[in-house]
């Protein structure tokens, strides 16, 4: 394959290990067969352009690894915009859920929805983050609950993963709520995950992760320690949506368990933090989500990064908590909301969110040697980019070396 080589690049972002986000002004950086294979400041050495070399020209832009969402709940029917008068006259998340909206209308919807309806709503939503610079997401299922639904969506998200540019990595969220067919019997239904669904996802390998939603009235955090046992003991690595609403000690139980990450974390304790630094646990942070609750409150996260978490940013598209898939939002979220710097902010959504997939030896640098997935932002450097909001600054994207957008446009 040729070589492509971006030059005159005003900012590159590298996002390697280490304080800030590897800055370099004026340089370059160079594909070939799907890797990186050179970057650094000034002009390319002469001997890496060849006849066929491809010039992408990046003066006065900004050029970042693909970014990474790892928290999304992709893959799901119907939206809930309904809901918005209630909202409005402030009904909160948690009782509009125990109404038997919110998560359940949301499971109602997609039990009824086919295949081809996921398929085709999904891949909209994965072509929209295509084209605000994100190359791999995660996706949790959850909105099916029963066995069919729950593989239908995991099927479909498996689907998608093989024939979109965006890689997807797999999350089983059984444990998202409890299905109105087992209400007052959660134990049933840990039983029929743990025993029915959790073997079958496994063997089919239609998910690497799962995913418990540890929140008071859906489940406490001893059935979530449960399920996450059972998981690990299943071969699920483990994340956990902890302390969002209520504290109830989660980031302390992902430290305990080891999970990969531990997401939202607003009402996350000192003891919980420590905890998740000392166990390496990754914090997801999903600011978006703050703001489309109300909550008038966001995660500590300059506290976390203080005490040695590593802080990774999600947009947690969804259709009730945060119906966007465009991370570039979250940017100014996380800025404004949590006094992120514009390099916390970007090292957040690249390293630090592949550390959240477990994957930070394949993508989330510029480095050689790592997947050539590349955004080139039509903005000076990173700062602009958080400060003027509202729109997508993205011009060209470059996944597995193959350029997938170009001139914000999806190439066919
Ligand atoms: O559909 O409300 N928080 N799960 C946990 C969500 C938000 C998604 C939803
Ligand atoms: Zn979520």
């Amino acid at each position: 394959m040729k070589v492509d080589l971006i030059i005159n690049a005003s900012t590159i972002a590298c996002c390697t290990e280490g304080e800030g986000a590897g800055i370099i002004r004026e340089g370059y950086v160079a594909v070939k067969d799907g890797k990186i294979t050179a970057l650094g400041e000034g002009n390319a050495p002469g001997d890496i352009k060849g006849p066929g070399t491809r010039i992408i020209d990046a003066s006065g832009k900004t050029v970042t690894p693909g970014l990474i969402d790892p928290h999304t709940h992709l893959v799901h029917g119907g939206s809930r915009e309904k809901e918005l008068p209630l909202k409005l006259k402030g009904v909160s998340y948690l009782e509009i859920l125990k109404m038997g909206g919110g998560i359940l209308s949301t499971v109602k919807s997609t039990r009824v929805a086919s295949r081809e309806e996921l398929m085709a709503k999904s891949r909209k939503s994965l072509d929209r983050m295509l084209l605000h610079g994100t190359t791999t997401v995660e996706a949790k299922s959850g909105y099916g609950l029963d066995f069919d639904t729950e593989i239908k969506c995991l099927e479909v998200a498996a689907k998608l993963n093989a024939s979109h540019p965006i890689d997807i990595v797999s999350t089983y969220m059984g444990a998202h709520a409890v299905p109105e067919e087992f209400r007052g019997n959660t134990q049933g239904y840990i039983d029929f995950m743990v025993k029915k669904v959790m073997p079958y996802v496994r063997e089919n390998n239609l998910a690497e992760f799962m995913d418990v939603f540890c929140e008071e009235g859906v489940f406490s955090p001893e059935e979530s320690r449960v399920i996450m046992q059972k998981g690990k003991e299943q071969g699920f690595k483990l994340k956990i949506h902890a302390d969002e609403i209520i504290p109830l000690q989660g980031a302390e139980l992902a430290g305990e368990l080891g999970a990969v990450s531990a997401e939202h974390l607003l009402a996350a304790s000192e003891a919980g933090i420590i905890a998740m630094a000392e166990a390496g646990v990754t914090a997801v942070l999903l600011p978006g989500t703050s703001f489309y609750l109300m909550l008038g409150k966001y995660a500590q996260a300059r506290k976390m990064m203080d005490r040695g978490v590593r802080v990774a940013l999600a947009t947690d598209y969804n259709p009730g908590s945060c119906p966007t898939e465009n991370l570039q939002a979250i940017m100014t979220f996380a800025c404004f909301g949590m006094k992120m710097t514009p390099e916390e902010i970007i090292k957040g959504m690249t390293l630090n969110a592949a550390y959240a997939l477990d994957r930070a030896g394949e993508i989330g640098s510029l480095q050689v040697g790592k997947k050539a997935d590349i955004v080139v932002f039509d903005a000076p450097n990173l700062e602009y980019m958080v400060y003027h909001f509202g729109i997508n600054h993205v011009d060209t994207v470059i996944k597995n070396g193959k350029i997938v957008v170009e001139n914000g446009r999806i190439l066919q």
